[in-house]
Order: structure tokens, then sequence, then C-alpha cells
């Protein structure tokens, strides 16, 4: 990272080296974001961002129009950059609702839109000093040739010209998680707060983003795609690295040197006890021999995320303990994922899958002598959500809501025995979670990461059947058992 040692220097040195940038990349349309011009590899001609075009952009728009009251209006701020240390920020990612109204990747802008002018976009502002460390930045031309809006001002004009739109609405709806003072202060937006006019525009966009276009669901496809075939390497990597942060690390090159910008979630990679532990984020221990390891990963393709989880020991033999409660999971999810189709509840299944699960428990003796609500422990989580733009997409959105062609769901039956466990010994510390990505279809449904193993001797043959690469030699110390 560097300093800023350029506050010694004078001024015209700045405008210099501005100049120079400029000259360099004249011949490249840069707005900030990756264009058809610029990243031919990436962009068809006609899209704003990757496998979605100018007109889908425009489509979703309409129908946000469609669902916003005569006289409404929306106001949808870009996320903010959060900062990791006082220089240093996080990694940026943009709102999922901003992203699938402008396809507008950088932060600092604010969308309004309303029946009377359409899409009208604030954006930040170009300045050389900006340019000089940051790069290029999308402002209103971008906004207007490139994203398609309406209309579009310089964000030094927002308190000039929003309070008056604000004042003619006579109904307000923002995205209350970018919130952001640039409009929450004006005089104009507080008064509708107190008078009960502001409402959040999730509402709305959760209901456009749960049915998935064909684009997305070719995104949707090839992000779980992209997160199946680094976890198959990784399952074949553990055998030789039983190691949390190296299988963590592992799954993160194998998502990003397929194309992923970046992993939906840090990875959960939990070795024996550890993986009871639902959203077990340390990831620094040793899988010990025998014990399994439960890895729960998805990836960020242009907007688009994955999440999946599988279980397996990677000394490629499951012991008679491990093959009785995994069949279960096993079996659950499987059945589960037969449930789903237009009609049916995420609810439905989930309880479908509650009652199998207790009665399996009760079979295999976990749940005997415990009062039934323990199961609630052995499982707390719910059998799936949805899926999209967020791991937990639409959360405005129901469980108890009819799925509908487009729809993407998890479906995730787990079990999370504590390491304390003193029901029966021999679960004491097992988790399992066997998770799938599952697209509605008119005729049923589409499973996403049907490529990856989850039978038994699938996972055994797929970790028994490989060549060892000559570089492992030097590291045996650190492998599984074979036996
Ligand atoms: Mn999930």
């Amino acid at each position: 990272m560097q300093n800023l040692v350029q506050k010694l220097l004078p001024r015209t040195t700045f405008k210099q080296a501005v100049a120079f940038r400029a000259y360099c990349t004249n011949k490249i349309l840069d707005i900030g974001q990756p264009t058809a011009s610029s990243h031919p590899q990436l962009l068809n001609e006609g899209e704003i961002t990757p496998g979605i075009t100018a007109e889908e952009y425009i489509t979703r728009r309409k129908r946000l129009l469609e669902l916003l009251p005569q006289n409404g209006l929306a106001i949808i701020a870009a996320a903010p950059v959060k900062m990791m240390t006082d220089v240093v920020p996080y990694t940026f990612r943009q709102d999922a609702d901003y992203l699938y109204i402008t396809g507008c990747l950088q932060p600092g802008g604010l969308a309004v839109m309303s029946h009377e002018f359409g899409l009208c976009m604030f954006m930040p502002e170009t300045k050389p000093y900006d340019v000089l460390w940051q790069g290029k930045i999308a402002g209103v031309d971008a906004a207007l040739e490139f994203f398609k809006a309406d209309q579009a001002y310089p964000m030094t004009k927002l308190r000039e010209i929003l309070p008056d739109i604000i004042r003619r609405s006579s109904k307000l709806f923002h995205n209350s998680n970018t919130a952001t003072s640039t409009y929450l202060d004006l005089e104009a937006f507080r008064k509708a707060a107190e008078n009960n006019c502001v409402k959040d525009i999730s509402l709305f966009t959760h209901e456009l983003r749960l049915i998935k276009s064909t684009a997305e669901q070719k995104l949707m496809r090839d992000s779980a795609s992209i997160a199946c075939q680094a976890l198959l390497q990784t399952m074949i990597h553990s055998k030789t690295y039983p190691h949390e942060s190296m299988l963590s690390a592992k799954v993160e090159y194998e998502c990003r040197m397929r194309g992923a910008q970046r992993m939906a979630f840090n990875p959960v990679v939990g070795g024996g006890c550890n993986g009871s532990v639902i959203h077990y984020s340390r990831n620094d221990q040793k899988v010990r021999d025998g014990d399994f390891v439960l890895m729960d990963v998805g990836c960020e393709l242009h907007g688009y995320v994955s999440d999946l989880t599988r279980t397996w020991p990677p000394c490629g033999k499951f012991s008679a303990t491990q093959e009785e409660l995994y069949e279960l999971i096993l079996q659950t999810n499987k059945e589960c994922i037969k449930l789903c189709k237009p009609g049916a509840t995420i609810l439905e299944i989930h309880n479908y899958s509650v009652e199998t699960l207790r009665k399996g428990f009760k079979e295999l003796g976990i749940l005997q002598n415990w009062k039934s609500d323990f199961y609630h422990h052995l499982n707390p989580t719910s059998i799936g959500h949805y899926l999209g733009m967020d791991v937990h997409d639409c959360a405005r959105v129901g469980y108890d809501r009819p799925l509908k062609p487009g729809v993407v769901i998890t479906i995730e039956p787990g079990v999370y025995v504590p390491s304390s466990f003193e029901g029966s010994e021999r679960f004491a510390g097992i988790g399992i979670r066997i998770e799938d990505e599952v697209l509605i279809t008119e005729s049923g449904h589409e499973v996403l990461t049907g490529s990856i193993p989850k039978e038994i001797n699938q996972i055994e043959s797929l970790l028994n059947n490989f060549c060892f690469g000559s570089t492992m030699h030097g590291l045996n110390f650190m492998k599984a058992s074979t036996s």
C-alpha cells in the first residue's frame, strides 16, 4: 500500500501524471468497470455486466416501476466502502439491489427512480487526483451512455435536485442497507420519514430478484459449476493436505482461477468436531486421521453466488459410524430435492426434512432418552434458503411462498452432534451437511451442483484413485492416513 509521499510534490506533477495516464489508455473505453470494448474476453457487445444486456437492465427497471405506486419514489444508494484500517479498504462489493437496477459496480453513486423521469443516476465526480490513485470512475457520461440512465447528474447537484423530487412524491422507498447521510439528512427526506411515508425498497426488488431470467440462470449455473470444480479439486487435495487452512486456500484459488471474482462467503472448513460449528470460520486446525472434514463454500461470478457443502473423510475411508449417520443425511438430501417443484414451499420441504431426520436419529439411537426438542440442538437450521445475487437471497420473501420456475434454493440437511454429547458417544463431535443448489423449472427442478460427488462409494473412489504428483514427496509429513 502506497503512502501519500506526493504531499511533498508540486501540483503540476499530478497534472503531468494524469495526462500521461490518459495518453496510455485513450484507445480503450475505460469507465472504471469492464465493458465490451475494454474487456472483450468478459462481455459481449450490448452487455452492461457479463451475461446481462442493457435491454435486460431496462426491463428490470420497467418492472420495478410497475410495482412502484403512482407518485412513488425509489432511492437506491450504492454500497459504501468499508475500511479495514484508516487507509486500507476492505474489498468492495456492490449492493445487490443497486447492481440489479443499474449494473454499476462502483461505490459513491445514488439511483433514483420514479414514473415521472424513469432512472436518474447521481454519479461521483471524476477528480484528477482520484483518477491518479484509483483509476477511472464512471461519471455522468457513463450513466447516460453506458448504463442508459434517463437522467444523470454529478453528486454535487444532489442537494439542489433531490429535495424537490422527494417533495413531489407521496411515498418513498429506499435501500436501508446502504442508506447514507447524502439523502437521509435532507429535510424533505426527514419529513417524509416522520410522516411514516418511507418504506424499504426490498419489498419490490426481492420480488423481482426471486425469479431468475434465462441469462441469470446461466450465471447461476456457471457460478455453481465453478464452485463444484473447485471443491472437487479440494477434495482430492485433502488427502495430501488435510489442513483446514490449506483446504480453504485451495478452494479459493481454484474458484478464482476459473473466473470467480471472489468467494461468496468465508469458506467453512471444519475438521472433526469443528464441523459441528455451523458457521465455523477459524479454519486453523489439522484434520485428524479418520475424521470428517465439512466444507461449505461458494463463489461469486459477475454478481451471482453459489453455495454448496460436502462432508468427507480426507483419509479416503468412511468408518462404520460415519457411514450410518452420513447415509441418513444423504437420503434426506435426495428426498428433499425430489420435492423441489413449482408449488412446493421451502417450509413444506423443511417440515418433511425434520420428520425424516427425527425418525432417523431415533433409529440410530441418537435421540433415545432425550426430550424431542433436543432435535433442534442436533439440527437448528432451515432446510434451505433462496440463492441468487446474495447468499441468503431475497430475505423479504417468506419460506411459505410457493416456488416458481426460475427460483433457486439450497437443500442442506445436516446434523451437528456436540463433542460433549452423552446420548450415544460414538456419534459425539460429528458434523455433517450435504448442500446442493436447486433451480426450480417448469417440469420440476435442475440440480446445479450435481457434478460434485456425494455418494459414499463415489467419494471413496475419488480419494483413492488418483495419481500423486511428484511435487508432494517432500510434504508427506502432512499426509492423512491412506489405510
Ligand atoms: Mn446455504
